[in-house]
């Protein structure tokens, strides 16, 4: 079987070599041959083209921008108004005012819970989540319906690892306020129906707010924001080849329009008067503050990257490698693989072995070179229902290949050997 799937990376990126070459487009990878880096869920590792952008930005073009009268502050607010721009054409959004930049997806998700929420949910009214949602998805609901006495519920998930949809379903009405769910599982890889999930919502529950979580969307697969449906998507640049300290939240216009704002200060005022303020215009109003250009310049070389590659080419690419590592694994006694069947799963495998612990795993793992993630990935409701104190994680990206998967699998064998665990 290893046949077709070597063929098909091979097509992905020309030739075997040039699946290395890959690889090399990352310095830290590059300058690491021994290195399998398989924690791309939590970050990714960044291009050359990423790095360079923002360094030349710092020596080129660096001013406060939105301020300055002169030209040096014009070409900044150019280079921030123009990664703008590139990013939107990325994620599908024509309206590129209705992108505000964040620090994360963390910071987009707690700004709609804060602004919109605050102002739109009411004693009684529904919260609906789900069992997969990573905490930056969760908490800022719970607490939100905490504070305004609203009903928080959380859709099970099917044994395989995906949203039930009928349960959704049932939990759904003319009191519901907000569903929110993630586009991708952090801790399981399982890809959900965004299109069937938003008919869903917008069929029963007529006032609903739909708030996807894209953090493990748009560095994976192809997004298209204006027709997904949805009324939020937020994710983060360092997941997706662009640096940390910037994200995205793309709203629909009228809804960004009737919110107030989340952080008060510089730029995102019109007029302040001695008792009252008006705001700014859209993006402006959300971003108060020095924003953060050189972080923008180098998500829009992130994505313009990324867009190089192609989207689709980058998600088959992870199903190869994601089947591949799921297959060999399982061919172990004692392994148990969470989530759902590798189509249904974008680059992650979340994994447990009989008789060791997930961060012994990752440690032993670690001496080989190998680095994984273990823990409760940020989804302690989720670890809770798959009855699970941590699993091991390995998650592939675009530099990933297939000698990733070959370490990965020996150093599971070499674990079950030291722990004599086979
Ligand atoms: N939502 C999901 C689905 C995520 O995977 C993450 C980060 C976040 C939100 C928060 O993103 P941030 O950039 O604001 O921190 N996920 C992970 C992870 O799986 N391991 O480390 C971070």
């Amino acid at each position: 079987m290893t046949g077709p799937l070597i063929g098909a990376i091979a097509t992905l990126t020309g030739t075997r070599s040039q699946a290395t070459g890959r690889r090399a487009d990352f310095p830290l990878l590059g300058g690491n041959p021994e290195l399998h880096y398989l924690d791309s869920a939590a970050t990714s590792q960044k291009p050359a083209v990423v790095l360079d952008a923002m360094r030349e930005y710092y020596e080129r073009d660096n001013a406060n921008p939105h301020r300055g009268a002169y030209a040096l502050s014009v070409r900044a607010t150019d280079r921030y108004e123009q990664s703008r721009r590139t990013v939107a054409r990325f994620a599908g959004i024509a309206d590129s005012d209705c992108l505000i930049f964040t620090r994360g997806t963390t910071e987009s998700l707690n700004l709609v819970a804060t602004a919109w929420g605050r102002a739109n949910v009411e004693r009684g009214d529904e919260i609906v989540v789900t069992a997969m949602e990573h905490h930056a998805n969760f908490v800022p609901w719970q607490q939100l319906a905490a504070a305004r006495g609203a009903v928080f519920r959380i859709v099970p998930l099917t044994a395989d690892g995906r949203i039930d949809l009928g349960a959704l379903g049932g939990m759904l009405g003319t009191r519901t306020r907000v569903v929110a769910f993630p586009h991708v599982s952090n801790a399981l890889g399982t890809v959900n129906p965004v299109r069937e999930i938003v008919r869903m919502v917008r069929d029963r529950a007529p006032h609903a707010l739909i708030v996807c979580d894209g953090a493990q969307g748009a560095p994976h697969l192809p997004v298209d924001f204006d027709s997904l449906g949805v009324d939020f998507y937020a994710f983060s640049g360092h997941k997706m080849c662009g640096p940390m300290g910037i994200g995205v939240l793309l709203g629909k216009r009228p809804w960004l329009e009737a919110m107030p704002p989340y952080q008060m200060g510089g730029d995102m005022i019109d007029v302040v008067g001695d008792q009252d303020t008006t705001w700014n215009v859209l993006p402006h109003k959300f971003e108060a503050g020095t924003p953060n250009v050189a972080d923008a310049v180098g998500l829009a070389a992130a994505v313009e990257y990324l867009e190089g590659l192609g989207m689709d080419r980058v998600l088959r690419h992870e199903r190869e490698l994601t089947s591949l590592a799921d297959a060999r694994l399982r061919a172990l006694s004692g392994v148990t693989i969470h989530g759902p069947a590798p189509r249904d799963r974008s680059g992650v495998v979340s994994f447990t072995v009989e008789g060791i612990h997930p961060h012994d795993l990752a440690t032993i793992l670690d001496e080989r070179g190998v680095c994984i993630r273990a823990g409760h990935h940020c989804a302690q409701p989720l670890m809770r229902r798959l009855d699970v104190a941590a699993t091991a994680r390995a998650s592939f990206y675009v530099y990933s290949d297939e000698s990733d998967v070959d370490a990965l699998v020996d150093g599971v064998r070499e674990a079950q050997r030291v722990f004599g665990a086979a």
